[in-house]
Formats: C-alpha cells, sequence, structure tokens
C-alpha cells in the first residue's frame, strides 16, 4: 500500500533544512533579493556564472576546499579545490583568447565526465563564449546538427571521440575553426586539422581576468528536441546563475558542508544546472563519477565518498530497485540525507523503495531544458505526496492553463482539472530563445506565461501531478528524445521509404524508442534488413537516440496534409483506442 503522503522529516535530521517553512519562504522570496547572495563581478561589473560558482570561492576561505573530486572509470580519484578550479578555467580561458575566440562565439564540447569537460565549460564562460556540452554517447548525425545549429566556432573533444564521430564530419563543419582535442590516456596528440587540448592549457597563463558581463549575456546553448524539425537551440544567459544557486538551497538542500553527488552527464541540462553550476556557487564538494551506472558502484560511490545529498533520475532509481532494497541494506549511509530525483514520472512505489533502501523518500521534482532549473519540487520539510512533482519553487508561479483560440490562455483556478503546464515568464533561468528560431520561441509564450508542452493537474494542497506531454516527444532514461531526428535517420537508408518514431511505454526507461518503417518499392521486409537498419541508425545517431525496435508496415498512416500521425502509430501499438482518425489520409 502506498500511503497518500509521507510526512516532512520523517528521520531525525541532523541539518536544519534551507526551505523550513513554505508558505512564508514564497511570501518573502523575491529574485532580486536572491541576486543578493551572490557577489557579482568585483567593481559592480556585473554578473558571471563561472566567476559565482569558481573565482568568488578561490578568494575566500573556500580556496582549499575540495570542489571536485573525479572518479575516473577505473576507479581513480582526482580532487580539485576551488583555487586549482580556478587556475584551470583561467588557463582555459586564455587559451580561447589565444585563439582569438571572442564573445558569443559558441564553445562546444563532446566527452564523457572527465575533468577537462568540467574546465572547458567553466573556462568559456570565464572567456563569455557561449557553452554547449554534448552528449557523448550521441552519434555522428545529432553531433553534426547540433554543430551546424549552433555555429559552433571550437570543439573540445578527446582524440577517440573525434576518430570516431568527429572526423568524418569536418568537411560538413564550415563555421568550425578549432578542434582541440584532449589525449587518451593523457597522451600528447598529433593528428592534422587540431590541436593538442593539454599543450595549449599547460602553457597558458593561470590568470585571467573575467570582463565585465551583463546578467542577459548568453552564456549557455543547450539543446532540447521538439515534435517536428530539428533539435532546438535553447540559449541561456549568465543571469541564470542566480536560479541555479537558490534552487540548489531550496529543491536540493544544499549546505556548504555537504558532499553532494549529481549522477546526470552535463550533454543534459540536469548535468550542467546542478552537475555544475549550483554545487558549486554553493560552494560544496560535487562529486564526478566517470562511470557508468551500476548498482554496486552507485552504492559504493554512495558510501564511500559519504555522499549527503544525491541528484538521480527515475530509471537508476528503477535500475537499483531491481535489485531489491536489501542490496541497499547491506550497506551503510550514515552521511546521506537528502534525495532528489527528476527527468521522468517517479513512480509512489520508487519514493517509498527510497524509504526501505535508504531510511530516505526520493523527492522528485520537475524542469526542463527551458527553465534552466528547477520550477516545481518536494522539499525536505514538506510532506511528500508520492507520485506527485510537488510544489512551485519560491519566486515561481505555475499553473494550469488550456489555450484559448484566440491566441491567448484560460487559466483553471480550480483544483483537479487536467491542462497544460505554464509557468509565469520572468524566472532569471527562464530560456531567452531558441537560436535561429524565434517563431518557435514565440509559440511558447501567451498571455505572458510560458507553455511546457506537458500535461499536468494541480491538487487543493497546491502540489502538480504530471499527466503526460502534449507532444511527440519521447523521455527514455531520462534523456529528451525527438521522434523527427530518428526518422530522418532512417530515412536516409536507400530501403526506407517513410518512418514515423513513437516512445514505448517501458517499465525501467519510462520509454523507448520504436519505429515503424515502409520500403521502397524493391525492398522486402526481412529480419536481416530490421537488423541492418538498427545497426545503421544506432552507427548514425548513437546508443542513446536510435530505435531499440524496427517494425516494418506497408504504409504509415498520415494526415490529409501528409504528417506521419504518430498518436495513431502509438494507439496501434498499445491496443489503445484510435481517438479522433478524422484527419486521417483516406480515412475519416
Ligand atoms: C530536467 C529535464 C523535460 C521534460 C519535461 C517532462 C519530463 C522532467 C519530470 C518530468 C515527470 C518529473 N520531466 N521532470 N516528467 N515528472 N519530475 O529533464 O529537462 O530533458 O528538457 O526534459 O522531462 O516531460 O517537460 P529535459
Amino acid at each position: 500500500m502506498i500511503p497518500e503522503t509521507i510526512g516532512k522529516r520523517p528521520f531525525a535530521e541532523r541539518v536544519s533544512p534551507n526551505l523550513l517553512d513554505y508558505e512564508r519562504a514564497r511570501a518573502e522570496f523575491s529574485w532580486d533579493k536572491a541576486a543578493q547572495t551572490l557577489s557579482g563581478l568585483p567593481g559592480g561589473r556585473g554578473i558571471n556564472i563561472a566567476h559565482e560558482a569558481v573565482d568568488r570561492h578561490a578568494q575566500s576561505p573556500l580556496a582549499t576546499h575540495r570542489a571536485l573530486r573525479w572518479i575516473g572509470k577505473d576507479g581513480t580519484r582526482r580532487d580539485f579545490t576551488y583555487s586549482e578550479l580556478r587556475d584551470l578555467t583561467n588557463r582555459f580561458a586564455n587559451v580561447l583568447q589565444g585563439l582569438a575566440v571572442g564573445a558569443g562565439a559558441r564553445v562546444f564540447v563532446l566527452a564523457g565526465r572527465i575533468p577537462e569537460l568540467y574546465v572547458t565549460v567553466l573556462g568559456t564562460l570565464k572567456n563569455h563564449s557561449v557553452s554547449c556540452p554534448l552528449f557523448s554517447a550521441f552519434g555522428p548525425e545529432p553531433i553534426h546538427t547540433r554543430l551546424s545549429i549552433g555555429e559552433g566556432e571550437v570543439l573540445i573533444t578527446t582524440e577517440s571521440l573525434y576518430g570516431k564521430k568527429v572526423a568524418q564530419l569536418r568537411d560538413r563543419l564550415p563555421q568550425l575553426k578549432h578542434v582541440l582535442l584532449i589525449g587518451d590516456r593523457g597522451a600528447r596528440t598529433a593528428i592534422p586539422g587540431t590541436l593538442d587540448f593539454r599543450q595549449l592549457l599547460d602553457a597558458a597563463s593561470p590568470v585571467f581576468e573575467i570582463a565585465p558581463t551583463a546578467a542577459e549575456d548568453y552564456a549557455l546553448l543547450h539543446f532540447t528536441s521538439g515534435t517536428t524539425g530539428k533539435p532546438k537551440g535553447a540559449i541561456h544567459v549568465h543571469g541564470a546563475v542566480i536560479a541555479h544557486h537558490v534552487t540548489g538551497q531550496l529543491a536540493l538542500d544544499l549546505h556548504p558542508e555537504d558532499i553532494f553527488w549529481c549522477t546526470a552527464d552535463p550533454g543534459w541540462i540536469t548535468g550542467t544546472s546542478y552537475g555544475i553550476i549550483s554545487p558549486l556557487t554553493n560552494g560544496v564538494t560535487s562529486i564526478v563519477d566517470e562511470g557508468d551506472f551500476d548498482a554496486e558502484r552507485w552504492y559504493s560511490v554512495l558510501r564511500e565518498e559519504r555522499v549527503s545529498v544525491w541528484y538521480t533520475a527515475p530509471t537508476a532509481v528503477r535500475m537499483m530497485m531491481k535489485g531489491g532494497a536489501e542490496a541497499a541494506r547491506r550497506y551503510e549511509f550514515p552521511d546521506l540525507r537528502f534525495i532528489a530525483s527528476v527527468g521522468e514520472p517517479l513512480n509512489p512505489q520508487a519514493v517509498l523503495w527510497g524509504v526501505e533502501a535508504f531510511g530516505l523518500p526520493i523527492h522528485d521534482n520537475w524542469w526542463q531544458t527551458e527553465t534552466g532549473g528547477i520550477m516545481i519540487a518536494n522539499y525536505p520539510a514538506m510532506d511528500i505526496k508520492p507520485g506527485s512533482m510537488g510544489r512551485p519553487l519560491p519566486g515561481v508561479e505555475a499553473a494550469i492553463v488550456q489555450k484559448t483560440k484566440a491566441g491567448g490562455v484560460d487559466v483553471w483556478t480550480e483544483p483537479g482539472m487536467e491542462g497544460e503546464l505554464a509557468l509565469r515568464a520572468g524566472w532569471p533561468s527562464m530560456f531567452r530563445g531558441y537560436l535561429h528560431d524565434d517563431e518557435r520561441y514565440r509559440k511558447c509564450f501567451a498571455d505572458g506565461w510560458y507553455l511546457t508542452g506537458d500535461l499536468a493537474k494541480r491538487d487543493s494542497d497546491g502540489y502538480f501531478w504530471f499527466v503526460g506531454r502534449a507532444d511527440d516527444v519521447i523521455k527514455s532514461s531520462g534523456h529528451l528524445i525527438g521522434p523527427f531526428e530518428v526518422e530522418s535517420a532512417l530515412m536516409e537508408h536507400p530501403a526506407v521509404a517513410e518512418a514515423g518514431v513513437i516512445g514505448k511505454p517501458d517499465p525501467m526507461q519510462f520509454e523507448t524508442v520504436k519505429a515503424f518503417v515502409s520500403l521502397k518499392q524493391g525492398f522486402e521486409a526481412s529480419e536481416p534488413l530490421r537488423r541492418e537498419l538498427l545497426g545503421f541508425a544506432r552507427k548514425r545517431l548513437g546508443a542513446a537516440v536510435a530505435p531499440k525496435e524496427i517494425d516494418f508496415l506497408a504504409s504509415l498512416p498520415r494526415t490529409r496534409s501528409g504528417k506521419i500521425m504518430r498518436r495513431l502509430l502509438k494507439a496501434r501499438e498499445l491496443g489503445l483506442p484510435e481517438g479522433d482518425t478524422s484527419t486521417l489520409e483516406g480515412g475519416g
């Protein structure tokens, strides 16, 4: 039996939560006051994320405090204090200066969770360039699309990723001026058309002064996916750091003495906002594990690193649940005091499993690439309703709305109504645009509300409940995948006439990518062809994006205007009612 609520702070608390009284915190909160908890650049020269995350602490007693503890795949540990991190990120900013990479230039990094990734993101921000971390499990196509849309001028990557995924794209990336390679196993690299990252870093000065930075200056570019068209490059500004900072305190309950582990990869926004920026602005020690998910490994990281606050994702929690709570109970986690999760719906069972396994419920929270930071959360000092995403952060106004024909919205004031989740525009980490796509950006707003594309409900206590997506975007293991990107890759195969891609519900990963294809004349559906298509897609898209299943159909259902009806494909796959098919080509 799942209880309706789990009482707040059911377990002896050694640390007093930052947010003790929700209503009061909301009433007293203002973003201006929140901004004053940061220092700003010396001499009133504005606000820069990297200054707040690194330099500010490097000039304080925190200078010798451990900022990052990096755990390599093989278990090697490397620590970086705040002052070491300042010097390294200064060096990288100087490397960019040396290459004449200026303000606003897009600097991409494609790497696993290695220390260089963290150094380059922060160094890029110091240089006023725009940082774009890419997920290293992307295949060449998603990498190419993002570098093209983002007009990447610089790419930092590893020698092996370059060889496998990037070298073949170079002649299709005319705007890419510099490729900096991190040699595998620390070796120097000498690949034509590339520069040696470590050599440049070693030669650069560790002294750098951040130029004046306005709160509205562009800082980060994160790609996300929509139903149609290419991935969307959401732009975030330096002033977003105010939200990164306070949401870390309020929703993740970060305290300076914490050892914090965000398991997300910086290729996804969680891994940047909460895997890089928020823990550092809050002066905590942040754990970075290069290794991939493995339940035993994760239990041992939690225990050995004495993690006190852990931010993870439902897929990982479900995978750990598979091993049973006994697996966790073999260890003790005396330091762990707060667990939060984001990315997909967190099953009520998973919330409770936290109690069984760790003596702590798992606190769900909700946000998006576009929101830049956590918007709705379950707080330590608030009752949890298992299955609910929680309540809006102080400073954030959330509502359930319905679009009107006139282009505005109706706001549902009565509880229990299902509609689109909307946020009152104006919080600091709100995205400032989709790169080169003003129209798509404008469409996200109506009557001063940002429309999230998620369907949800609010109950009479003000808790929000996720219902589903309003669009066809797929969420798999916490990663957002655009069906169009997958369809486009499949269409490049000579046998494929049309492709339609859906998210198929999955007990572990929330959804998996499933494709339906029809074949061109002269090709026949067969098991070898299916395998070939799976391999073809995987090679282009990478394992994180490629379909896990492909079915052949004689033709795909389309609307009269020619759009593939993914909803119908999904309904048929799941044996659900087909709904309104009046727009179906040849039907209705
Ligand atoms: C941070 C992040 C955003 C989409 C979002 C929603 C889904 C995120 C959720 C959740 C249910 C939660 N989502 N958190 N659904 N419960 N607690 O995940 O950003 O990759 O842009 O995805 O993820 O559908 O709209 P992003």
